[in-house]
């Protein structure tokens, strides 16, 4: 096997959120170690440090949409930075700021997909579907807007923002941890076809089923991204996001998330999202959140042998 090559990517900004602070994100998982646990574990790491974009005006939506030319600007940044990172044959690990930066991440993604003939799989990991249009949630926040836009559902400078509209199909996404989702966005989720395991799924089948399901067709061909947005976790563990919402999985339920994940070995591009150090608790999400990346990238609690 050769070595994953790694690059960070900070992006401090929570120009798409309703709550300020997940700009801080970034250094906060810096902080928590990100780079040295990683390369604990024979991984070659750079840190590229963090991309610039404008401040956070903190203005009301205009046209359904709040601070539309500012989160542009961000995701151009990274969708150009996640591309450079890939063509390079290296692993991006964008440390967030808010998820409408799944954006810009996972138009890279997809662009890179459709250059190298890879099939794109994208597991979203959240309490969110994010997929709210202007016309469905009178917030505008543009983090609840990031896979409408992906699928094509949302204004041109962002749908075509990887320079192929839709930039993805739903097809190509999993949600799993899905448990807050709005009466409007539910149609819309239901329409577009995306498939689900929510919670309540999750806590009939089990987090082993639902990975078994979630990651079934990935081949030797697949590109796998992980979309991590860390409210995906249950707020008693992981305090430190804007939008808690209680229910959601346990730390064995995630870690055993991200070990099946990790088993496939075709992780091949991570978004680490809406951590929110101003409402976390000495860094203690940001900590648990590295942990989890840890068994993204081979920590195992196996004492089988494989
Ligand atoms: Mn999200």
């Amino acid at each position: 096997m050769t070595t994953t090559a790694i690059s960070l990517l900070g992006v401090p900004t929570d120009i798409g959120a309703g709550a300020r602070g997940a700009s801080m994100g970034p250094e906060a998982l810096r902080v928590a170690g990100l780079q040295a646990v990683l390369e604990s574990h024979g991984l070659a790491v750079e840190d590229r440090g963090n991309l610039q974009g404008p401040g956070n005006p903190w203005q009301p939506p205009v046209a359904g949409y709040r601070h539309l030319p500012e989160v542009l600007a961000w995701n151009t940044a990274l969708h150009d930075a996640v591309l450079a990172e890939l063509r390079r044959e290296r692993l991006p690990i964008v440390l967030g700021g808010d998820h409408c930066l799944g954006l810009g991440s996972i138009s890279a993604v997809a662009r890179h997909c459709r250059e190298t003939g890879r099939t794109l799989r994208v597991l979203w990991l959240d309490a969110h579907a994010d997929f709210n249009t202007a016309e469905l949630t009178p917030s505008g926040n543009i983090h609840g807007m990031p896979v409408a836009c992906l699928c094509g559902y949302g204004p041109p400078t962002l749908t075509g923002l990887g320079g192929h509209t839709p930039a993805i199909t739903p097809d190509a996404v999993r949600q799993i941890g899905i448990r807050s989702v709005d009466p409007g966005e539910k149609r819309l989720v239901h329409e577009a076809g995306l498939e689900v395991f929510d919670m309540r799924y999750i806590d009939e089948m089990g987090m082993r089923h639902t990975l078994e399901q979630a990651l079934k067709g990935v081949d030797d061909h697949t590109h796998l991204h992980v979309s991590f947005d860390v409210d995906f976790l249950d707020p008693e563990i992981a305090p430190g996001v804007g939008t808690t919402v209680p229910g959601g999985p346990t730390y064995r339920e995630a870690q055993l998330c991200m070990e099946m994940i990790a088993d496939t070995g075709r992780l091949a591009s991570l978004d680490v999202m809406e951590l929110n150090p101003a409402l976390d608790v000495r860094n203690r999400t940001a900590m648990l959140a590295v942990d989890l990346i840890e068994s993204l990238f081979g920590k195992s609690t196996l004492m089988r042998k494989k």
